[in-house]
């Protein structure tokens, strides 16, 4: 089987690059046009997903236009590019965001409306790609997003999942896992190029070419190999023309696989076993949640991305340049967290066997090539895979991390002879319990740049997780505070908003120098300014509403504060603690009906990883809740609590331009960095948080007094179990605290079962890893204030606009400009109009 066919070349300047027309009638042309050819149909006879198809090609065509000028501009200056590297992409949908991007928003609504077609109706067909797991997708996506704006030349790669993040659904308040069967009515936006295809091979055995040296070149035969299809997606930037591709890899079985014989005899499952088993590899997303995750079919998805995205790099580099020693100055490869750091190792091999660069050499451009992002702190997210796995699945890959691992520890030696403590923690093989392969320590030492995703982030992992890599080699290390795309999470997701700052900053220039926001500080006290704002957020209430009602039939009053915790559940981001507030407001309630409290909805929405049961147990805590507070006729009017299910990019974008009050309350040290928190302070919401993750420069940037800070510190939460933490003593000293707890575990919120919640009441009485009772106390006085807060209406509405004004730091666009001269040291390349 022949290693690919051969390859369409990339698109070169020539005057076969055609523009699509610009006026309606040219688009309405290529609507009609696209209707009749591509679905076969006549507006007459059209279903709703024929007109949905035909508008996605027809945007699609307009973007092509741009990519084909962009290609060609790219081509011509022969520039550096960002290969972004990432298991998860969680791109949203797609048809709203070209639509703006094309400036053809307007145009389609007067058409769609002409022939009785709602927008609405047809963004409903627009399926969400979930082709990832939480804030590392998320970003990804928006740093996509950002790098087209700035007209950076940049290429995503990624994984074709058949299926995506699962569906969320409850069951007696149990989260129940659906498949996500995203392409079934196909993927409108999407390119196949089977020509680019990539042999990948496993398992096998290695041998010598020349020589017995480790150090190659040697032969890998591997004894399985699958073939890896690619597809792209169009990313286009906003007010430029130039249209980024994000290149997805599917896995298909090679060729003769079916087996004709054994179908002819009936055999019809074990006929097509073998392409089951190939096509595997890409069929569905692992739903962890930064959890260490052991599983051979999950390392072949890796390894997968890599073997077939660095053979793509390589032919995109060699269709310009010769010289190997040019590669990092034409490619730099940043990792998204662990998941594809094989290409260290494979872009070792492709050198040293594939291509003849020796060892030194060939070491000395990955190094420069590459760069690492982590994602985390907590220890148990960090991956490691069995030694014995890896040289099963992968020998000559692991030969090649032993001799980077023996190189590296022979020039630790000589910097620091006798160091064994150093050797053993900085080694890329773990010892003990079994044998591993630690990736995190492979990313930083085959990397020129390691970084943290938020100061404090950055921090820690120099002064605990990476402490020894950081004093090793303190250059490498820096940070670069996560952002989020304006264009998607305020313009898009909140019109009502964006037309408001608009008309007061004088234009949309904010959209793209998100900056200009701090224009709209001089509205802060205008009551005029604050009146409109607050119409806007209670509009946006209101579509919330009828989302609720709608889909979980819970009624939310648009006049209350809308509370959100949105987000991945995890212990370390405690919805335990946030639960336990509401049930301290619901007892205050029940004791006193006469209390004056401020109305309150309190909206939880988020997945839990399928095998995490504490998780899980708190998600069903929080239904169990929800159900007996919203049916509770004394505190009708006062507190409602809603779960939205099947938190995904599209809701996101509902929630967020409702919100009032943003929880960001993980244990400090914890929380990387966060992006939701972003999202919300830029419309508006107010945060109550700890001192974890960005929150620190949120609050650093909008004000302490347009923050409600509660909670231990990262230092503190670190020294409190050396100082005799016990969780227990809080419970016996705070009455409101224990009644609270004896509520949940004396069954009021399971029908009397005093065995349904016991084990999260245990677990918090006990050993409470993440300190929720000992943050309890300061987090429902911090409530309290908040609760103060908004009884002055104006006040708090110009607390609002201060967090939208100040937070146009939190910009993706930001983060790029970071990347591009803290890290990639990459131009860009402005393609013009024609
Ligand atoms: C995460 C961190 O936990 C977040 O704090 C951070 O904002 C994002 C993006 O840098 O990365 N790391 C991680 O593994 N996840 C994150 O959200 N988890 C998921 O994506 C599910």
């Amino acid at each position: 089987e022949a290693d690919s066919l051969a390859f369409v070349p990339e698109i070169k300047p020539g005057p076969n690059i055609r523009r699509v027309g610009t006026t309606v009638e040219d688009f309405e042309q290529n609507l009609l046009s696209n209707l009749y050819f591509q679905r076969g149909t006549t507006i007459e006879s059209a279903s709703a997903g024929d007109a949905y198809h035909t508008l996605a090609v027809t945007l699609r065509d307009r973007l092509v236009d741009r990519y084909a000028r962009t290609v060609a501009a790219h081509y011509e200056t022969n520039p550096r590019f960002v290969y972004y590297l990432s298991a998860e992409y969680m791109l949203g949908r797609q048809l709203n965001q070209n639509l703006l991007y094309t400036g053809t928003e307007q145009w389609t609504r007067e058409i769609a409306e002409a022939r009785g077609l709602s927008m609405e109706t047809l963004a409903t067909l627009d399926v969400e790609p979930g082709l990832g797991n939480g804030g590392l997708g998320r970003l990804a996506a928006c740093l996509l997003d950002s790098m087209a704006t700035l007209d950076i030349p940049a290429v995503g790669y990624g994984i074709r999942y058949d299926y995506g993040i699962f569906k969320q659904t409850f069951q007696n308040g149990e989260q129940v896992e659906r498949p996500d069967d995203w392409t079934f009515y196909g993927n409108p936006w999407e390119f196949a190029a089977p020509d680019d295809q990539h042999v990948v091979g496993f398992y096998g055995k290695t041998e010598s070419a020349n020589g017995d040296s480790m150090a190659g070149p040697r032969r890998w035969i591997p004894s399985e190999t699958v073939r890896g299809e690619p597809s792209h997606m169009l990313v286009p930037g906003y007010g430029t023309q130039t249209v980024n591709i994000v290149r997805l890899w599917r896995a298909r079985a090679s060729r003769q696989s079916f087996d004709l014989a054994r179908f002819g005899a009936g055999q019809y499952g074990e006929a097509v076993q073998h392409i089951a088993l190939s096509e595997s590899i890409s069929k569905v997303l692992y739903p962890d949640d930064s959890t260490e995750l052991g599983r051979e079919l999950r390392l072949k998805q890796q390894y997968f991305l890599v073997s077939c995205s660095l053979r793509d790099i390589i032919r995109r580099f060699q269709f310009r340049n010769r010289d190997w020693d040019a590669f990092p100055d034409k490619v730099v490869i940043q990792l998204n967290d662990t998941h594809p750091v094989l290409a260290i190792p494979e872009l070792m091999r492709l050198l040293v066997d594939e291509h003849q660069v020796d060892w030194d050499r060939a070491w000395s451009i990955t190094q420069r090539t590459f760069a690492y992002t982590c994602h985390t702190l907590l220890p148990e997210a960090l991956e490691t895979w069995p030694v014995a796995l890896m040289e099963r699945l992968l020998p000559r890959h692991m030969e090649i991390i032993y001799l980077i691992n023996h190189v590296f520890l022979r020039d630790l030696d000589m910097r620091h002879p006798g160091d064994l403590r150093l050797m053993r923690d900085l080694s890329l093989i773990q010892e003990e319990p079994e044998r591993r392969v630690r990736m995190a320590n492979l990313a930083v030492v085959g990397s020129h740049a390691v970084n943290g995703v938020a100061e404090l982030h950055s921090r820690l992992l120099a002064e605990t997780t990476l402490r020894d890599f950081a004093s090793l080699w303190p250059e490498k290390f820096h940070n670069v505070t996560n952002g989020v795309t304006p264009r998607r999470f305020v313009r898009l997701a909140n019109p009502r908003l964006s037309s408001l700052i608009s008309a007061h900053l004088g234009g949309d220039g904010w959209l793209t120098d998100l900056d200009q926001l701090a224009g709209l500080e001089a509205f802060a006290d205008d009551n005029a300014m604050r009146e409109r704002w607050r119409d806007v957020k209670r509009l946006n209430k209101v579509d919330l509403a009828a989302y609720a009602a709608r889909t979980t039939g819970v009624v939310l009053d648009p006049q209350a504060m809308c509370d959100v915790m949105i987000k991945r559940f995890h212990e370390y981001k405690r919805q335990l603690l946030k639960v336990l507030h509401v049930v301290t407001l619901y007892n205050r309630l029940r004791d006193d009906p006469a209390a004056t409290v401020v109305p309150r909805t309190v909206v939880f929405a988020g997945k839990a990883a399928p095998g995490y049961r504490a998780a899980k147990l708190v998600m069903k805590l929080v239904n169990a809740v929800a159900d007996t507070v919203n049916n509770d006729p004394r505190v009708a009017g006062a507190l409602r609590v809603v779960f939205l299910p099947d938190y995904n990019v599209t809701r996101a974008e509902l929630i967020v331009p409702s919100a009032d009050l943003s929880e960001q309350i993980s244990l400090a040290g914890k929380e990387a960095s966060g992006t939701g928190n972003m999202k919300l302070a830029l419309n508006g919401a107010v945060t109550i948080g700890t001192l974890d993750g960005a929150n620190i420069e949120i609050r650093d940037r909008v004000g302490a007094d347009n923050f409600f800070l509660f909670g231990y510190n990262a230092e503190q939460a670190m020294s409190a179990r050396r100082s005799g933490y016990s969780a227990r003593s809080f419970y016996d000293q705070d009455p409101e605290l224990r009644a609270v707890l004896d509520a949940i575990s004396g069954g009021v919120f399971s029908s009397g079962d005093r065995d349904a919640f016991a084990s999260v009441v245990d677990s918090v009485l006990g050993w409470d890893e993440y300190l929720c009772l000992g943050d309890y106390r300061s987090y429902v006085d911090c409530q309290d204030t908040v609760e103060r807060a908004w009884q002055d209406r104006e006040r708090w509405t110009s607390m609002s606009i201060r967090n939208t004004a100040r937070s146009g730091f939190f910009s993706s666009d930001r983060t790029v400009r970071d990347y591009c001269r803290g890290i990639w040291n990459v131009e860009p390349v402005r393609v013009p109009e024609e």
